[in-house]
């Protein structure tokens, strides 16, 4: 380790101890604060959404949107059977991307767990002609493979008998109006127990649907101690759109980077924690059989690009076919990130936001004295930055490390590119630099 990394990372452990103290919390055990470090390291994971609803081709709020009532929709869960599903395939797609981490719906909205459950029979391996255990061989590939497995859970269930008073959406499946709220957080905290004791070690638990009921006590303080005593460097990931909340790891933004909101939800506010941006490839999260409106490769980097230079990972989602494959679209662009990462990557992977925020011609990262240009849509050949925070001793390009000119100001420097090349998703300008100015 790096002393700069060293300084870094005592700071961080003395900064979480002052914090935890000024908010007389518990200060956060070095294995988490060592996840959270991997986390920030990790840069790219892959988003999936794969369940039941896959099968109507409409995207995953299909039984809310379409008013599925409950016992119809148990029929279409008992017809559920993805032969084609291959954990292997799925993980050398993700291996190919240069993904870090996958994250997973374990249990969306719609209520059916796509894991082996002890507490409702209503999950893939007792439902389904399937009967086998997806999270488990996905669990197994990804070991095998050093990829960290996150999984996906809904607090919100359109299913469930108790999940009552119902909160803005789940009105229309026929449930009977009554239920017991504390027998389904216990529910929830028993199928957490399984998914963090059957499965090996996991990344963490990606909540979702807190935002259903925003006002409910979800018992958080109690659920998010199991899940750190039963794993104690599990991150929590909770996709509540909301400022972090005591005991949590990383803020997750959805469909937006860190801090801004196109989407309509998300807070504007960050914290000291993690950052991720969760983003679907096309515009659908499920399978949706229409939808064919799937961003292309050089936006896809751009997005990697520029959450990296707001200090946060992409989370890139793919919707699985109902037979288990996925999507040719899908796997012909994680093919062509993975190609530019094995080239960028550096630039990439372990860095934090560099010292120029992002700006409408790209990005910058930094990884200790090297500060990475992300130069994503820029005509001109020369380019001015603000004050990069410290002198530069050479400035070369990333690929194939051509000299650079640069002049050096008190107002900033300016850089001499060489042309854009026609379809070239990101120039990377490496500047190399010595101490602070
Ligand atoms: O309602 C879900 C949606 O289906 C999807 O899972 C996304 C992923 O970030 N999150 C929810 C909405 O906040």
């Amino acid at each position: 380790m790096r002393l700069t990394q060293l300084t870094r990372a005592f700071a961080i452990v003395i900064c979480t101890i002052g914090v935890a103290r000024a908010q007389n919390a518990a200060p956060v055990p070095a294995e988490r604060l060592a996840a959270r470090e991997w986390f920030r390291d990790a840069k790219f994971g892959m988003f999936i959404h794969w369940g039941v609803y896959s099968q109507l081709g409409q995207g995953e709020w299909v039984m809310e949107n379409r008013g599925i009532p409950i016992d119809t929709y148990e029929w279409l869960a008992s017809a559920f059977n993805p032969i084609k599903f291959d954990a292997h395939a799925w993980v050398a797609t993700a291996r190919a991307a240069g993904v870090k981490y996958i994250t997973i719906t374990a249990r969306h909205h719609d209520g059916f767990s796509m894991f082996a459950t002890k507490v409702t029979r209503y999950n893939i391996v007792d439902w389904t002609p399937f009967a086998r255990d997806p999270m488990k061989e996905l669990a197994a590939e990804c070991r095998a493979n050093g990829i960290k497995l996150f999984f996906y859970y809904s607090q919100l269930d359109w299913h469930h008998p108790d999940y009552w008073p119902r909160g803005r959406t789940g009105h229309s499946t026929g449930r009977p109006e009554s239920g017991n709220w504390n027998r389904y957080l216990d529910f929830l905290d028993a199928q957490l127990t399984e998914l963090l004791t059957n499965y090996g070690p996991i990344g963490g638990i990606w909540f979702d649907g807190l935002w259903d009921k925003p006002d409910a006590d979800w018992r958080l303080a109690k659920t998010y101690a199991l899940i750190h005593r039963l794993q104690p460097a599990a991150l929590i990931v909770p996709n509540h759109h909301e400022a972090p909340k005591p005991d949590e790891d990383v803020q997750t933004f959805e469909q937006d980077l860190p801090g801004a909101n196109t989407a309509g939800f998300n807070t504007r506010e960050i914290g000291a924690l993690p950052l991720e941006t969760s983003l679907t490839m096309n515009q659908s999260w499920g399978f949706n059989i229409t939808d064919k409106k799937f961003k292309s490769v050089k936006e896809l980097i751009g997005y990697l690009v520029r959450a990296a230079g707001n200090d946060g990972n992409l989370l890139l989602n793919i919707g699985p076919r109902p037979d288990g494959t996925i999507q040719p679209e899908a796997v012909e662009r994680l093919h062509a990130i993975g190609d530019w990462l094995r080239t960028y990557g550096r630039s990439i992977y372990g860095t934090r936001g560099g010292p120029v925020s992002p700006r409408s011609w790209g990005a910058t990262t930094r990884r200790a004295d090297t500060v990475f240009v992300h130069v994503l849509d820029w005509p001109d050949r020369s380019l001015s930055l603000p004050p990069v925070g410290a002198h530069i001793v050479r400035a070369s390009m990333l690929s194939g490390g051509q000299a650079v000119s640069f002049v050096e100001s008190r107002d900033g420097v300016t850089l001499t590119l060489p042309p854009p090349t026609t379809g070239e998703p990101d120039r990377v300008i490496v500047l190399e630099t010595s101490g602070r100015s």
